[in-house]
């Protein structure tokens, strides 16, 4: 089989032999390294005579059945061994350059350290392996390395022994009790500052608990150890989980593809979820590390004492995951807010992904390169459909769900089906037609219709559900919990419902109604689909004031907003004058000036949406259009609110919290755009900022509003930190979304910063991905310089890092809403790509698709 061709989960067949211990011996040596893989296999299908093993950018030494040569035969990218035997010991050595491992999987170098990432096909670049998640096997690993580089030695599982060796080496040994597939082991090697302490589970058991950062980072650790003791507690308090080993790691470095990486008590890190203090790191950072510490964590039960049968089976432990730590942080924090925050990464990214060449169902059929489905799909949406079982089970049917998919299947590698049947099950809840939601891509829309009869007292809602068309896929009904709430004139709740909603069309009937209510759809967002209703003003405004659900509220503003910015694009193409309605201006105001509600969830209300939200919202956009709008509302809204906007924020200035320190920001920014005037205010409060929070907040505002001081803000910034990667990042983001017209120069020029590396992850997606993902004038700009530069950096990222330039490839492949010009423009930029001679497999089947 090519490279290229893509692997069906229809041809899905169990494994025909499987490794049931394997000892590991890795001699870490520049440039060379030298793996020896002892294994014990065992045949699990007699008619089977060869052993296939996936290897990749390996150079093979020997490979020996029972301490003998045997035959074997190397293809591309796989070992043929012959091994007509029911049980034999092989052993395999190999030998990579972890130095020049620029694509980061495998075993490599982040700075002077040594580390892993196997998922999701990893281990190959370590040994020839059947590297598979549906074959788990007790790993033994020995590590040996030069002691005075290299002083901690580090695996999965528990430390054995450690010693001395000749030469100034040293050894370390670990074993890992629990059989595990490959994607799940680690490895690493070097240099740290520790920060140390213990957990005592509720049996009583203490867990040594250990933080490994870069030197010089020990004070930023503090947080992260924090936020892995509360992850521990709460599993063992929402879901009755504990933790299994003696001792839990996690190594933070400032190389990695991702966030982080669940290896069975071993956690590789990227730095930017450990690392923080409040002078270097915002709000948002600490609450990202929290979740993500969190997610790692909960994994250790969904995902490695349950695993994954297969690859297309990854939304079974990243689905559940998600949901698991969006309620973590939920019951830690703000419910309301948490949610919404939710709620945009499926509106303006899952939607985004459906709309666009790479749709397809949280649990694909049709794989090319396994990396390209870590997706919103996957994962949020993912969420999403555990979130709606939540809905339909209600918690306590669902944690006994739960327990019995333990009961079921610990220590096992199982389908997402095996999930679904357990829940069913547990609760006696029929979810057969639920069951369409992992097979069907796209995204469904439910239109809705009311109908008042005043005699009758009767009110209806007529629902109608269409699915996304889609080649190759199935277009059944889909069962939708669909909550909603009739709220009375005086702003009385008289129904808070879920319907269950499972056809075609269907009509739900509410009796005892007196008077037209007004309703409250799709509350909760508790379905990912998309809502199609004709809302009134007047409606809106209903809900912004009465909802009880603070979402509803939310989700009125947006809807106010994006109907004042689209009605502003018509006025522009009729060519008569945009405006704002009296209405939406004091409805705002009145947000600003609601001193009940959690300043957190105003912030939120009070967040225009982007640019790309906008654009998710339509069929075909009118880019300029749209943006001309966009600022206009913007100005309208902040000049009428200007007195309410300043007095606000003061008053939170004097409050020391995040989420008063969130709306502070946000009535900033607005403020920045009125006048002069309040650019003294943001040079004030980047000057005398006391954390990160703030100082970022008057950076965004001078950057956003292109205010006179943003150079020179800019530039003591980087004077001030160009020395923490982490801070620089943020830095790198604010130059990508700068809106003026000389930005690609400038991304250019910065390319050869001495912060920036090519070969680092943060730093490309703070500075490239941002500019194509966050910056839509720019990127989009009609003279295509946006599309050619990233073109260019895509070609270069091919050859570095695949799975980063397949990443940061996306917002290229998800033009269908632009017009023909620009459509033409990013095609021309993909089919350069194509053309490429060596185009990597994780570019290959996103460009190739999106030029279908
Ligand atoms: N499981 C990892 C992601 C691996 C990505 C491989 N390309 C992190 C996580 O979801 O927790
Ligand atoms: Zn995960």
């Amino acid at each position: 089989m090519s490279q290229r061709e893509a692997k069906l989960l229809k041809d899905y067949s169990a494994p025909e032999y499987t490794v049931e211990h394997i000892a590991l011996k890795f001699e870490l040596n520049s440039p060379v390294t030298t793996i020896t893989a002892s294994s014990k296999v065992k045949r699990l299908k007699s008619e089977a005579v060869t052993l296939v093993l996936d290897g990749e950018s390996l150079s093979l030494v020997s490979v020996k059945i029972d301490g003998k040569d045997v035959e074997h035969k190397l293809e591309e990218n796989r070992l043929h061994i012959s091994a007509d035997v029911d049980d034999f010991l092989l052993d395999i050595v190999t030998e990579i350059e972890p130095e020049a491992n620029t694509a980061l999987e495998g075993l490599y170098m982040s700075d002077a350290a040594y580390c892993t990432q196997c998922e999701a096909e990893g281990f190959r670049r370590i040994t020839y392996y059947l590297d598979r998640p549906d074959v788990l096997a007790k790993f033994d690993v020995r590590i040996e390395a030069d002691k005075a580089q290299f002083p901690y030695l580090l695996s999965n599982g528990n430390l054995l022994e450690k010693g001395d060796l000749e030469d100034g080496r040293h050894f370390a040994s670990w074993q890992d009790p629990f059989p595990k597939p490959s994607y799940l082991f680690a490895l690493v090697a070097g240099d740290f500052d520790l920060l140390e302490d213990t957990f005592i589970t509720r049996s009583d058991r203490e867990v040594e608990l250990q933080v490994f950062v870069d030197k010089g980072n020990l004070n930023k650790a503090h947080h992260a150890m924090e936020s892995l003791k509360k992850s521990m507690k709460w599993d063992e308090e929402r879901f009755d989980l504990e933790y299994d080993l003696d001792i839990y790691m996690i190594v933070a470095v400032d190389f990695f593809n991702m966030g982080a990486m669940e290896n069975k008590g071993l956690n590789v890190f990227n730095t930017k979820y450990v690392l923080a203090d409040k002078e270097s790191a915002t709000d948002d950072d600490f609450h990202g590390i929290e979740s993500v510490i969190g997610h790692e964590y909960f994994h250790n039960w969904t995902g490695n004492r349950v695993t994954c049968r297969d690859w297309f089976q990854l939304s079974l432990k990243e689905g559940l995951t998600v949901f698991r730590d969006q309620e973590f942080s939920s019951d830690l924090g703000s419910r309301s807010v948490n949610r919404i925050h939710a709620i945009k990464v499926i509106r303006n990214h899952q939607f985004a992904e459906d709309a666009g060449p790479m749709a397809h169902p949280i649990r694909p059929e049709a794989v090319i390169e396994m990396n390209n489905f870590y997706t919103v799909t996957v994962y949020n949406k993912g969420a999403e459909v555990i979130r709606m079982m939540h809905t339909l089970l209600g918690e306590e049917n669902f944690q006994k769900g739960i327990a019995l998919y333990f009961e079921r299947h610990d220590g096992q590698a199982v389908t997402c089906d095996d999930f679904v049947s357990a829940m069913e099950d547990a609760s006696r809840v029929d979810l057969e037609q639920f069951r369409n939601w992992y097979s069907q891509a796209g995204t469904p829309s439910v239109s809705v219709a009311e109908e008042f009869d005043a005699k009758a007292q009767e009110y209806k809602l007529h629902l109608k559900q269409e699915r996304q068309a889609i080649s190759g896929n199935n277009d059944l009904p889909m069962h939708i919990p669909f909550d909603v709430e009739l709220i009375s004139e005086s702003g009385e709740s008289l129904v808070s419902k879920v319907l269950n909603f499972t056809e075609n069309s269907q009509t739900f009937v509410f009796t005892d109604i007196n008077a037209k209510p007004t309703v409250s759809l799709l509350q909760n967002f508790s379905a990912p689909v998309k809502l199609d209703f004709e809302f009134e003003l007047d409606h809106l405004v209903n809900l912004m004031r009465y909802a009880s659900s603070e979402v509803a509220r939310w989700e009125a503003s947006v809807s106010i907003f994006s109907n004042a910015i689209w009605n502003n694009v018509e006025a522009l193409k009729n060519n008569t004058n945009m405006q704002v309605n009296q209405v939406v201006l004091d409805a705002f105001k009145g947000m600003l000036l609601d001193s009940q509600l959690d300043p957190a969830l105003v912030a939120e209300v009070l967040t225009v949406p982007t640019t790309n939200e906008l654009v998710e919202q339509a069929i075909i956009v009118d880019l300029d259009k749209l943006i001309t709008a966009r600022e206009f509302v913007i100005d309208e809204i902040a000049a009428y609110c200007e007195d309410e906007l300043n007095a606000r924020y003061h008053l939170l200035k004097l409050v020391d919290n995040p989420s008063a320190r969130a709306l502070q920001n946000a009535c900033l920014n607005w403020l920045s755009r009125i006048d002069e005037q309040y650019e003294v205010l943001v040079e004030q409060q980047f000057y005398s900022a006391e954390n990160m929070t703030d100082a970022l907040g008057a950076l965004k505002a001078a950057n956003a509003s292109q205010l006179e001081c943003r150079n020179l803000l800019m530039s003591d910034f980087e004077a001030k930190w160009d020395q923490t990667p982490l801070v620089m990042d943020k830095w790198f983001m604010l130059e990508a979304t700068n809106k003026a017209d000389n930005v690609i120069d400038r991304l250019k020029e910065l390319a050869s910063h001495s912060a920036f590396s090519f070969q680092n992850p943060n730093r490309v997606r703070s500075l490239i991905g941002t500019f194509a993902a966050a910056n839509t004038e720019q990127f989009h700009n009609a003279n295509g310089e946006g599309y050619r530069y990233l073109t260019d950096v895509l070609k270069k990222l091919n050859d570095i890092n695949p799975q980063l330039a397949a990443r940061i490839i996306t917002p290229m492949i998800q033009f269908s809403k632009f017009d023909e010009q620009r459509q033409s423009m990013i095609k021309q930029g993909l089919q350069e790509l194509a053309d490429l001679p060596n185009l990597s497999k994780d570019l290959f089947e996103k460009v190739t698709k999106a030029l279908a």
